[in-house]
């Protein structure tokens, strides 16, 4: 309660605390704002008439104080009874208005009817906060793929898109690869699915952790089938890369008897591809149909290989 006028506020309080609100009183503006700081108090009862500040002045300066998506509710207590005045004390951002001497009723009911907004305005608070943690969770989960977890399709086309576009504008060379686990139908089908499923995940773990660099993403873009994008590496870089997973992939000792007979475990084959986007060059499929080409190129090689559209296959 912000109230210069001590009888006043001695008799206010004392209905306030008969519906078990507790009030700390303020005798000037000045007082009322740092009282408002210090106790976050749950509702203002605010003289208009005072020395210094006027209540209007004061609530217009809380309002000003308050975060975006606070909001302290303020009834106005006064003598004044002109339609102006009860307008001007809305429009500086107060809620609610009280004729002194306040009836006993009339407060209670003001309070309550503010208590309910107010308890209103803090469950719609915590829907909103839960909405948007929710929302946040389904954005994340759009871009990852059920089965492995890694990035799916769509965050590869994002990406990629991305990616190419800032290629162009910096001129920098953007390199891809396509792995493909090879003999994969023989392997579902000698193991059975779920089996297959495991290795997938395996696999996706695996050329995720061979990755160093941040902007480095590596997506299941189909089956069996891994996309990775390199931004600003060259293609002795991108073979790097695609031969580093080609060995962790080896080296995971997977068996799959019906796997090439040098190997009799899971391998894969990729294909690399890499570009340095021309300006107002907007068909980042390119680098796919080059690299999927290269994909197809090391199949035919004999698998277990790297192949890239420009370079002869590694391995
Ligand atoms: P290649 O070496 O030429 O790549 O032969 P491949 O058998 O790997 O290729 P193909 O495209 O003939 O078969 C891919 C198989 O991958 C078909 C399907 O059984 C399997 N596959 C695709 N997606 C999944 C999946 O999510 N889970 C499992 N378990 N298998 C999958
Ligand atoms: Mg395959």
């Amino acid at each position: 309660m912000i109230e210069d006028t001590l009888t006043s506020a001695t008799l206010v309080s004392h209905q306030l605390r008969k519906i078990g609100i507790e009030p700390v009183l303020a005798r000037d503006g000045e007082k009322g704002i740092e009282l408002f700081k210090k106790e976050h108090p749950d509702l203002i009862l605010l003289d208009i008439i005072m020395p210094g500040l006027d209540g209007f002045e004061v609530a217009r300066r809380i309002r000003q104080l308050e975060q975006a998506g606070e909001w302290t509710p303020i009834i106005f207590l006064t003598a004044r009874t002109s339609d102006e005045d009860l307008e001007k004390a809305i429009a500086v951002g107060g809620d609610d208005y009280l004729i002194k001497p306040v009836s006993e009723i009339v407060l209670a009911a003001k309070v309550r009817a503010m208590q309910r907004i107010a308890q209103m305005r803090h469950a719609l608070l915590i829907l909103t906060r839960k909405l948007d943690d929710a929302n946040q969770e389904l954005t994340r989960l759009s871009s990852l793929d059920g089965l492995t977890g890694i990035p799916n399709r769509r965050q590869f086309d994002e990406t990629l898109l991305r990616e190419w576009r800032r290629a162009c504008r910096q001129g920098k060379p953007l390199s891809m690869l396509l792995c493909d686990v090879d003999s994969f139908k023989q392997f579902n089908d000698a193991y059975g699915h779920q089996v297959g499923d495991e290795c997938l995940k395996a696999v996706a773990r695996c050329l995720q952790a061979t990755l160093r660099r941040p902007a480095d993403l590596v997506a299941r873009y189909g089956g069996e089938e891994f996309a990775v994008i390199l931004p600003d590496t060259d293609l002795g870089g991108a073979l790097l890369v695609a031969e580093a997973m080609r060995a962790a992939i080896e080296g995971l000792r997977i068996t799959h008897r019906h796997a090439g007979p040098a190997t009799g475990v899971v391998t894969i084959s990729a294909g690399v591809a890499t570009m340095v986007p021309a300006r107002g060059h907007t068909d980042s499929a390119v680098l796919i149909r080059q690299a999927d080409e290269a994909l197809y190129r090391a199949k035919d090689g004999g698998r277990n290989r790297i192949a890239s559209t420009t370079l002869r296959p590694l391995n």
